[in-house]
């Protein structure tokens, strides 16, 4: 039996845990569960999954819950410390961090020191503070799962290889809804278009992201700190069936892929059983219906979300955080029609002019307070 903290239980990959924690019950208990917000979900959620501490990261949601469900033995608590408090509880056996934004750092990294196993959905995390969380799982022997599909992908391909024998890491993306046009055909898309996405139901924020390819960016980031490898050995190949979530290349020229429906519930639940397979109900792939897989470059003059990524690694990790960070404001200011969508690229090209004097490796300290600069910044001038 294994105890389960989940931080973001009511977003997309929180609700297919514990679609998945429910049907294995024998194998998973659900300690705690964390929201930013989502009263109603959560109560159903509690109610469901009998956590003994759960928190809504806004106070006034909390005690809003905690009227609510004061039939029940429950601990509710709010804010970071009460997301820090649950990712270090004695008995938490795995994290499953899975947060929108920066908020998932300081958990994840409490949750690391204490050594707890990351189940890891949360990408801005890596993104930021690769360089501090890699290490520290290291010296804390904490296993990092990827939930991520692409990652996960590459997980499961590089099972039982020889590391040194990898010569590239190929990311396979579908390239979004807005595939195949011209960066003055992006001029006027709406909301409804860019949450459009053709093969994966998914939060808005990641979909925004998935449409601007600002989502594959942070995922190349993300797969050099996961696996290992230089950020010019991770290729970005446009897919748009998303039928091969990625694959390896080795210096034999040998390439291994792994292949399924676009589904989340098969990367999450190799997560929470450590990279072991188990039997899945869900649908599986049938070949005789898939005409063909396509291939294409990535058309980086349209969509500048991987190089303006990849310049900011470059450039220092601190960048990493002004990609980032101002990438999640511009994602919300598209999100509440405030801009157009192209104006996501301007503003996360206009904060990477911003300088900031940290040295390479930036403490947590100080990539929050760049994140705040950065919010304060962009919030002053759009
Ligand atoms: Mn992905």
């Amino acid at each position: 039996m294994k105890n389960l903290v989940i931080l973001g239980s009511t977003g997309s990959i929180g609700t297919q845990t514990l679609e998945i924690v429910n049907d294995k019950k024998d194998d998973f208990k659900v300690l705690a569960l964390a929201a930013y917000s989502n009263v109603d979900l959560m109560e159903k959620q509690v109610r469901e999954f009998m956590p003994s501490h759960v928190v809504l990261y806004v106070e006034s949601a909390a005690n809003d819950l905690k009227e609510r469900i004061k039939d029940l033995n429950v601990n509710v608590l709010s804010g970071m410390e009460g997301l820090e408090y649950i990712s270090t509880l004695d008995a938490c056996d795995m994290l499953v961090a899975a947060m929108v934004g920066m908020i998932g750092i300081r958990p994840t990294i409490a949750a690391v020191k204490a050594g707890k196993d990351i189940a890891l959905a949360n990408k801005e995390t890596l993104v930021t503070a690769g360089h501090i969380i890699v290490p520290l799982c290291k010296e804390n022997n904490v296993n990092l799962y990827p939930v991520d599909s692409e990652h996960s992908a590459i997980y499961q391909c590089l099972k039982a290889q020889d590391r040194k024998m990898v010569d590239k890491i190929l990311l396979t993306a579908s390239g979004g809804p807005f595939l195949g046009r011209k960066y003055d055909e992006l001029k006027d898309v709406s909301l409804k278009d860019a949450l459009n996405h053709p093969n994966w139901a998914m939060g808005k924020k990641i979909t925004i992201d998935s449409a601007s390819l600002v989502n594959k960016g942070l995922e190349v980031i993300e797969a050099k700190w996961l696996f290992d490898v230089d950020i010019e050995d991770v290729e970005v190949i446009i897919h748009p069936q998303s039928i091969i979530h990625s694959m390896v290349q080795f210096k034999d020229n040998a390439v291994l892929a792994q292949l399924g429906l676009p589904d989340m519930k098969l990367p999450i639940q190799y997560a929470l059983y450590e990279g072991n397979r188990q039997p899945m109900p869900e649908r599986k792939i049938d070949f005789f219906s898939l005409s063909k897989l396509d291939f294409l470059k990535p058309d980086h003059e349209t969509f500048k979300g991987i190089k303006l990524a990849v310049d900011s690694y470059n450039r220092g990790y601190i960048y990493t955080t002004v990609f980032n960070a101002a990438n999640e404001i511009a994602n919300r200011y598209f999100q509440e029609g405030r801009i157009k969508f192209l104006q996501i690229y301007d503003i996360i090209e206009d904060a990477l002019t911003l300088n900031f004097d940290y040295c390479k490796t930036p403490t947590l300290d100080e990539i929050l307070d760049v994140e705040s600069k950065v919010y304060e910044y962009i919030s002053s001038k759009y």
